[in-house]
């Protein structure tokens, strides 16, 4: 029953990531065995940066009806897969536990709540952030954040991918909106209903930045030294 064992760990090594991610997904059709070849990856791969493959492979297990898989995830990542450093004593886990979920809706209504957080009192009160405020955003927390997003998202959501698309199009915001699916024609997408909250959005849909106030917040996001800085 487990013969595909070597074989799918050997493809695992060798393909893109889109091939291994799809491996996974099919590693995971394979019942009870499958579950333990997606432990035996994850175990094979701590210590190292964990990336969407990871990523995806806790969701799987965290989805499973499996007392194994649920211990297994208990025991080797109790604080779980993305360490949750902060700056400023942010408690990230809840936003990793909704991620873990695919429950982008919610995760992303969380991040605005962090950013908050991260703001201070004053925008926890006033429920969004001044341009200003970011500028003065720990690297580690943006950082911890982003990294969240993109190892639950299969790579394709959290802010260096808006960066990344932003820098391609020359920062032209107006170019930028409807490659990430914020505007289509002359109309906004509407909050929240508009939006696609599942992997099958384009690249660098989520998290959400409200242009109400104007770009400047976002802006100073995507502007950040966080996504220039080497990573702890
Ligand atoms: N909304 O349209 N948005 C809200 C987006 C705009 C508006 C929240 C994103 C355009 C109002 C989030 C886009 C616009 C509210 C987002 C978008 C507009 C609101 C909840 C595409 C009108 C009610 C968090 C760029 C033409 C709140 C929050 C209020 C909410 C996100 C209207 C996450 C990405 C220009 C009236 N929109 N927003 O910030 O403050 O409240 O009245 O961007």
């Amino acid at each position: 029953a487990s013969d595909f064992i070597p074989d799918f760990l050997a493809r695992l090594q060798s393909e893109n990531e889109k091939t291994q991610l799809q491996l996974l997904q099919d590693i995971a059709a394979q019942g009870d065995s499958g579950l333990t070849v997606l432990m035996r990856v994850l175990q094979d791969r701590q210590g190292s940066k964990p990336g969407p493959l990871e990523g995806k492979a806790v969701q799987i297990l965290a989805a499973a009806e499996s007392p194994k898989a649920q211990e297994f995830l208990q025991t080797q990542f109790p604080q779980g897969l993305v360490p949750g450093r902060s700056q400023r004593g942010i408690d990230y886990s809840p936003l990793q536990t909704l991620l873990v979920q695919q429950d982008f809706q919610a995760a992303d209504r969380l991040t605005l709540e962090k950013l908050c957080e991260l703001a201070g009192p004053a925008a926890v009160q006033r429920r969004w952030i001044y341009f200003t405020e970011v500028d003065d955003f720990p690297i580690e927390d943006l950082q911890t954040i982003n990294t969240l997003w993109l190892v639950y998202s299969e790579g394709k959501f959290g802010f260096s991918v808006q960066r990344d698309l932003w820098l391609s199009v020359g920062k032209n915001w107006d170019r930028l909106w409807p490659l990430i699916g914020w505007k289509s024609g002359n109309n906004w997408t509407r909050y929240p209903g508009g939006f696609t909250w599942s992997l099958t959005a384009p690249r660098g849909h989520l998290p959400l930045s409200n242009q109400l106030r104007g770009v400047r917040t976002m802006a100073s996001l995507m502007a950040h030294p966080a996504w220039t800085a080497q990573e702890k």
